[in-house]
């Protein structure tokens, strides 16, 4: 009875066949070419990054999920209204499987927080899940799930007033190249008042052998996730590409933070695109750059925030400092 009903802002309806098949004409137009990661997350996708996240090599989630546990009070405390029986809203962006917002959702509950939890996510299966999960674990707390991409969340975001405390875990912020980073934050930033909260999660940078793994697995799920992008393009667009001619090429530049995973055409080949009309010309280890996960520094973070106008009011760490909580204000 609290869960509302899925809502969806206007135009925010899961990225569409033509909003993907523009996506791809334009991303493989380019030199070099290139496909959005947010393109990653249909429903086998968002199953494959659940795989990802129980991989060994896999440490940010489960560093995060440690932290959170061991700095709930504290982060909860540095979320919520002073005013115990103020009512806020806790959005969160990229909600996924919400496992780890389940720390921070519990203990607000049992220490008389009121509060309606709006978990965003672009991708509709995961957000069901969630919600089926939560009836079944927390069945006071209201819901009010939102399908939408980062964009629509923020025009949401602005339309929604009250206090609000902002949740963007999982080092997300680290798909964003540096100017569109930068853009998200004064985004986020924009529609919020000075009682108003935002807890992002930044991966830290450390051993470069340690954080290359994490994107090149020995089970080759990592590399799955990425092929399904190509699978998708198959399912949704009619393409013909066969995977058999692709490999999964990941690396790690220590210098700028960032790692940089690629689709590498194996030989010379032309794909086919039915739904669209295109067909693509790939020369012979040709890459198709698929995503960006940076990594940063507490100095870079706390300059971030100022860039976007914002605080670091906290900051939390696990004890070997491989990730970061922190906690940003107007
Ligand atoms: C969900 C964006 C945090 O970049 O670490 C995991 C996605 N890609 N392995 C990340 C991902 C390959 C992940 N984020």
């Amino acid at each position: 009875p609290h869960i509302s009903s899925p809502t969806s802002t206007e135009p925010a309806a899961p990225a569409s066949a033509t909003d993907l098949g523009q996506h791809v004409a334009d991303g493989l137009s380019r030199t070099p070419k290139m496909l959005s990661s947010m393109y990653f997350y249909d429903d086998e996708g968002s199953r494959l990054f659940q795989q990802i996240m129980a991989l060994p090599e896999y440490y940010p989630t489960r560093t995060e999920f440690a932290l959170l546990t061991t700095h709930q009070a504290a982060i909860a405390d540095a979320l919520r209204p002073t005013a115990a029986d103020e009512h806020f809203f806790l959005v969160e962006l990229g909600a996924g499987d919400g496992l780890k917002t389940k720390i921070l959702l519990r203990h607000l509950l049992d220490t008389g927080a009121r509060f309606t939890y709006v978990p965003v996510d672009i991708s509709t299966g995961a957000l069901d899940g969630l919600v089926a999960s939560l009836t079944d674990e927390l069945p006071t707390l209201p819901v009010e799930p939102v399908t939408a991409d980062y964009a629509d969340a923020l025009t949401l975001l602005a339309a929604r007033p009250g206090r609000k405390a902002v949740l963007f875990l999982g080092s997300n912020i680290g798909n964003f190249l540096p100017k569109d980073r930068h853009e998200f934050l004064r985004s986020v930033a924009r529609p919020l008042s000075s009682d108003d909260r935002l807890l992002i999660g930044f991966d830290l940078q450390k051993d470069p052998r340690l954080i290359r793994a994490a994107y090149d697995d020995t089970q080759g799920i990592t590399a799955a996730f990425n092929f399904n992008l190509l699978k998708r393009l198959n399912r949704e667009l009619g393409a013909d590409f066969d995977l058999e001619h692709w490999q999964h090429y990941t690396d790690y530049d220590p210098l700028s933070g960032a790692v940089r995973s690629f689709l590498v055409s194996t030989r010379a080949q032309t794909v086919q695109f039915a739904a669209l009309d295109l067909h693509v010309k790939f020369a012979a280890w040709e890459m198709i750059h698929t995503e960006n996960s940076y990594k940063f520094t507490l100095p870079q973070i706390e300059q971030l925030g100022q860039d976007a106008g914002l605080t670091l009011v906290h900051s939390f760490s696990d004890a070997q400092a491989y990730f970061a909580d922190v906690v940003l204000a107007p």
